[in-house]
């Protein structure tokens, strides 16, 4: 898995989308743990079809006010899920986790890029990351995910963001983890107000200052149900809207739940930039 940020004004890349795969229980609240996998498989397939080229395994949930999940529940959803992938799919995966045995056991098992909301700050995850070399997304967060939404506060969103991956940077470097392998993510609707976050997706560019791949998670997020007044399904064109808002700013990859849509998108955006109709 190679994601790289090339010479080309990083505008006039495509951007990689990364399909959604939620394994958390009440995604999956019936049937057995095979039918479930199947359920998961069929639409891992559905994905790739569509053009996702990175698939992100989830199994804990990180929506405002999710309990906290138990590392033998983690694993028990993500593991026999990973291999399952991996054993039929040539996709990269993305285990979307913040416990370094989940981790480490997903690198064992072929896992592609480590995804963690809580940017590897908890217990023995910069040690579990610098015994690989795998590419890892770091993501800024305010608070935790039960609390986060109560009052967020910055002095200003965009600087206190970047100091943020600055300090994280320097921690993963003093680890062993060479800059090289990150991707930055701002953390949409992680402990950030409604203006905080269309402040974020108007100067996403600026995160192009680090040097690193960036990545960005808009998709069916509170603040496009909250500035459209509509339900998680009814969000889809305001994702898209987001979505290309992001790549024309930098973003390398983007994390969605419609991947077809999200793809036809970004190829409009990809004519224009390439001049290649
Ligand atoms: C994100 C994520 C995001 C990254 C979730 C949801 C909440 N990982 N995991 N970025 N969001 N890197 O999809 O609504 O924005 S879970």
């Amino acid at each position: 898995m190679t994601v790289s940020v090339t010479n080309k004004a990083p505008e006039l890349c495509m951007p990689k989308v990364m399909g959604i795969l939620n394994v958390t229980p009440d995604s999956f609240s019936d049937g057995g743990q095979f039918s479930n996998i199947n359920n998961a498989l069929a639409q891992v397939e559905k994905m790739i079809e569509d053009g996702a080229l990175i698939i992100d395994i989830g199994g804990e949930s990180t929506r405002p006010g999710a309990k906290d999940v138990s590392v033998t529940d983690e694993l028990s959803r993500v593991i026999p899920l990973l291999k399952a992938i991996k054993s039929r799919f040539k996709v990269d995966i993305s285990i979307d986790t913040s416990k370094a045995e989940v981790m480490a056991q997903a690198i064992e098992q072929g896992a592609d890029i480590i995804n963690d909301v809580r940017a590897l700050q908890n217990k023995n995850c910069l040690k579990v990351l610098a015994q690989t070399n795998i590419p890892i997304c770091l993501m800024h967060m305010q608070g935790l995910p039960r609390t986060m939404q109560a009052e967020p506060k910055y002095d200003d969103v965009i600087s206190d963001i970047k100091s943020f991956f600055r300090q994280r940077i320097i921690a993963c470097d003093s680890a062993g983890i060479s800059k090289d392998r990150l991707i930055l993510d701002p953390g949409f609707g992680f402990g950030k107000s409604l203006v905080q976050n269309f402040q974020l997706l108007a100067n996403f560019s600026q995160f192009q200052s680090f040097g690193l791949p960036l990545l960005a998670g808009i998709s069916r997020k509170s603040m496009i149900g909250k500035l459209l007044n509509t339900e998680v399904d009814q969000r889809l064109a305001g994702s898209l809207s987001a979505a290309i808002i992001a790549a024309q700013q930098g973003a390398n990859i983007i994390r969605v739940h419609d991947v077809k849509e999200t793809v036809d998108a970004l190829r409009v955006l990809q004519a224009v930039n390439s001049n290649n109709f």
